[in-house]
């Protein structure tokens, strides 16, 4: 098969839209799309400071990668996890994105601020669930203390209509109400914007991204992914896709133009000051320090 623009040999075939293109199409297709998704949900300006949070993996290499290219002023963000060799491998794989993308990599590692990994507090709370309360909370914390305007992650299509799709299985309305391409900045600017450029490509895209441009990524799982029910709600959406093309893309933007239904229900918790950080939080002492038993704030600004 030959490219849809050109006589060169196809390098991918798009569902959707169907079409076959070479390489350097591709990349040309990829760019323009999600230089589209940044301008449509008005996400950053050109003159912002983005940091991006990158994993090691390849929708955060990718994120990193197009932003630079598109000529965004980016840094980037690395939170090791201390889980085992899994977060050492991560961390490499970050390191080696960054240097050649030329782009400056700070690096903030669970196991030095608290002395335990990811997995290694005595919690019945879920590992995922304070894996992702910690993430959070020390990426916008970072990207305050530093005077940072947006907060870049690399979820991509697949990532958000499954997680769509695995909320409304639960009626979940308070979740769906906040979901969206951007989260504008909050709370005197505490709480930092957050965007996802990656928004409208789907996981396979990103794959072959990655591929033609020769981006090194992570590709093992996190061990506490095994099992994880978002991966079956992928599968499903995969096999609804491959039946009908177009069904992720559609399911997104319908969602998005009927998100009000659910906003409409969404009972904000009225935000103060937490008593140890200052952070914006629900109760006394925000969830984070409550977690982590903190007395004093972590301070991340960067001594330059
Ligand atoms: S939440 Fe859970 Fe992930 Fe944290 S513990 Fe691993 S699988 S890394 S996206
Ligand atoms: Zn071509
Ligand atoms: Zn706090």
């Amino acid at each position: 098969m030959r490219c849809k623009f050109c006589e060169k040999p196809a390098f991918i075939k798009l569902h959707y839209p169907k079409m076959y293109l070479c390489e350097e199409h591709f990349k040309e297709y990829f760019e323009r799309k999600v230089k589209r998704t940044i301008e449509r949900y008005k996400m950053l300006k050109p003159d912002e400071r983005v940091l991006v949070v990158v994993s090691g993996g390849k929708d955060s290499a990718v994120t990193a990668y197009i932003l630079k290219k598109l000529g965004y002023n980016i840094e980037c963000l690395h939170i090791n996890l201390g889980i085992g060799e899994y977060s050492e491998k991560s961390e490499e794989y970050a390191k080696k994105q960054c240097e050649a993308l030329g782009v400056p990599l700070h690096i903030v590692r669970v196991k030095e601020l608290f002395g335990k990994g990811i997995g290694e507090v005595r919690t019945r709370r879920p590992t995922c669930s304070y894996c992702g309360l910690t993430k959070r909370y020390i990426f916008n914390k970072f990207a305050y203390d530093n005077g940072f305007d947006a907060v870049a992650t690399g979820h991509n299509l697949d990532d958000e209509a499954s997680f769509i799709f695995s909320n409304m299985m639960h009626w979940n309305t308070q979740y769906l109400a906040k979901q969206g391409p951007v989260t504008p900045s909050q709370f005197n600017g505490k709480l930092v914007k957050k965007v996802k450029p990656l928004y409208e490509v789907t996981e396979r895209e990103v794959v072959a991204y990655a591929l033609a441009n020769g981006i090194e990524y992570m590709m093992e799982e996190c061990p506490h992914a095994v099992g994880a029910t978002t991966i079956e709600y992928k599968e499903i959406l995969n096999e609804m896709e491959e039946k009908r093309p177009g069904t992720k893309i559609n399911f997104i933007k319908g969602f998005l133009k009927k998100k009000h239904l659910f906003e409409a229900e969404l009972q904000e918790a009225e935000l103060r000051e937490c008593k140890v950080c200052g952070m914006p939080s629900s109760g006394e002492v925000c969830s984070f320090c409550r977690f982590w038993g903190l007395k004093e704030p972590i301070d991340f600004k960067l001594h330059l």
